[in-house]
């Protein structure tokens, strides 16, 4: 199977060298919530009657929709049923510890009160509250941690910012210019106004230079010596790698910090059409399968122009939350486990216990596993009253169960010595 491609800050990368102390709450963490919301929530994917493809938030860029045209759509945002406690509620129902905000996407658009541009929701909407201020306040009162992504070279907005190629001539742009007057202000701000930032998710370095990468990463800690920041700032520079979009890895990744970047559905930024949402079965096999290898899990809500965020996201986040009520130790706090690369399991470990989460279970309801230094098997879920053994055969640890799976998503296992 090939490596997917991560964005790896080089420090990252040395054997050993995730024991920054900086990042034990995030390796403890394992799970968080992404949130895409923007301008871009008003065409939902619908430009002119046309149906753009691909991921919602990138409309502007699909469509080559000029600055003229798109800006029209800041003072038609008033996203009334946006409410930051039912956001910050939903994350700690669902078990994700923190919520990263999109603080400002490509299109430029900043969803909190910018002094560098009126280009925002305060200044530039009829709605003229402060989003990300409202945010902060919640995941406060609710004991969520709050980290920003922003977009530190795409900017379809700034006639400075890349990627615009349909408003602005690359060879008459200043990006350095950019970069010092424009992003570093914005990150001193984001940094500065809304309390403590958990972590900075820069994101498609793209043409930044390693220079640009290393000062805005000193201007982070410089501000707050403790906010994370992920792998996609360029350069092999950050806290923590982030492997592709809803990409996990085929193998452990045990010498590095990472997480894999996820959506629900098929689009970050809500798309009306997309209700290709994955299965509540799936997204918590992706949890256990990324917190088995060493990784993180953000997954992503993308509210629609009134800030309502999408039923099936409501219900998928709520399932998985009450499956971590009842199997979390075998998820928060733990290292991978000493069984690796099988189909049917995956494992986790915490101190002389590990995890077994069944994916596939036998009809027999007969699991082989290799001979493990184990003498007690439970079910984690102390509910279940399910017939179940543990015996040794032929240097193999056999657990017998019934012949239905206990749980319907995946059934978590508790070996101890
Ligand atoms: C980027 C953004 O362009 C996108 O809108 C969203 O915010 C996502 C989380 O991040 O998309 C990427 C960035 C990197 C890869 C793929 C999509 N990659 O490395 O394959």
């Amino acid at each position: 199977m090939t490596e997917i491609e991560y964005f790896k800050p080089e420090r990252g990368q040395r054997p050993g060298a995730n024991e920054d102390p900086r990042l034990d709450w995030w390796r403890e963490a394992k799970f968080g919530m992404f949130i895409h919301w923007g301008v871009y929530s008003i065409p939902a994917g619908v430009w002119k009657g046309e149906h753009i493809p691909g991921i919602g938030e990138w409309i502007m860029l699909r469509a080559e929709i000029p600055i003229a045209e798109y800006e029209k759509l800041a003072p038609q945002f008033n996203p009334v049923k946006y409410d930051a406690d039912q956001i910050a509620k939903l994350a700690k129902a669902a078990g994700q510890k923190y919520i990263v905000l999109t603080s400002k996407h490509h299109d430029g658009f900043c969803l909190y009160g910018s002094s560098e541009t009126d280009y925002n929701i305060v200044d530039g909407t009829p709605f003229g509250r402060d989003v990300l201020g409202e945010l902060a306040d919640a995941c406060a009162r609710e004991g969520i941690k709050l980290g920003l992504y922003y977009s530190q070279t795409q900017d379809w907005h700034h006639p400075d910012g890349f990627g615009n190629t349909w408003d602005f001539n690359e060879d008459e742009q200043n990006f350095g210019d950019y970069i010092d007057n424009y992003v570093k202000p914005q990150v001193r701000e984001i940094l500065t106004n809304y309390g403590p930032i958990c972590l900075i998710w820069f994101d498609t370095p793209r043409i930044i230079e390693r220079h640009q990468s290393q000062e805005l990463l000193d201007l982070v800690h410089s501000i707050q010596p403790d906010c994370l920041v992920c792998g996609r700032l360029g350069n092999q520079l950050g806290d923590y790698a982030t492997a592709q979009d809803n990409a996990i890895p085929p193998d452990l990744q045990a010498e590095i910090d990472w997480e894999t970047p996820a959506t629900i559905n098929d689009t970050w930024g809500f798309k009306a059409h997309d209700h290709n949402w994955k299965s509540t079965t799936q997204l918590i096999q992706n949890l256990v399968d990324i917190v088995s290898k060493g990784g993180n899990y953000l997954l992503n809500i993308g509210p629609d122009a009134e800030g309502a965020i999408p039923e099936p996201s409501i219900e998928r986040l709520q399932a998985m939350g009450a499956w971590l009520d009842v199997n979390g130790d075998s998820i928060y706090g733990t290292q991978p486990g000493p069984i690796q690369g099988e189909a049917a399991y995956r494992t986790t470990q915490k101190g002389d216990t590990v995890y077994l989460h069944v994916f596939d279970w036998p009809a027999d309801g007969r699991i082989v596993l290799p001979d493990l230094d184990m003498s007690s098997a439970t079910w984690l879920d102390a509910s279940c009253d399910a017939a179940f053994s543990l015996s040794r055969e032929d240097r193999a640890l056999v657990l017998q169960g019934p012949a239905e799976a206990p749980d319907e998503n995946v059934t978590v296992i508790k070996l101890e010595r």
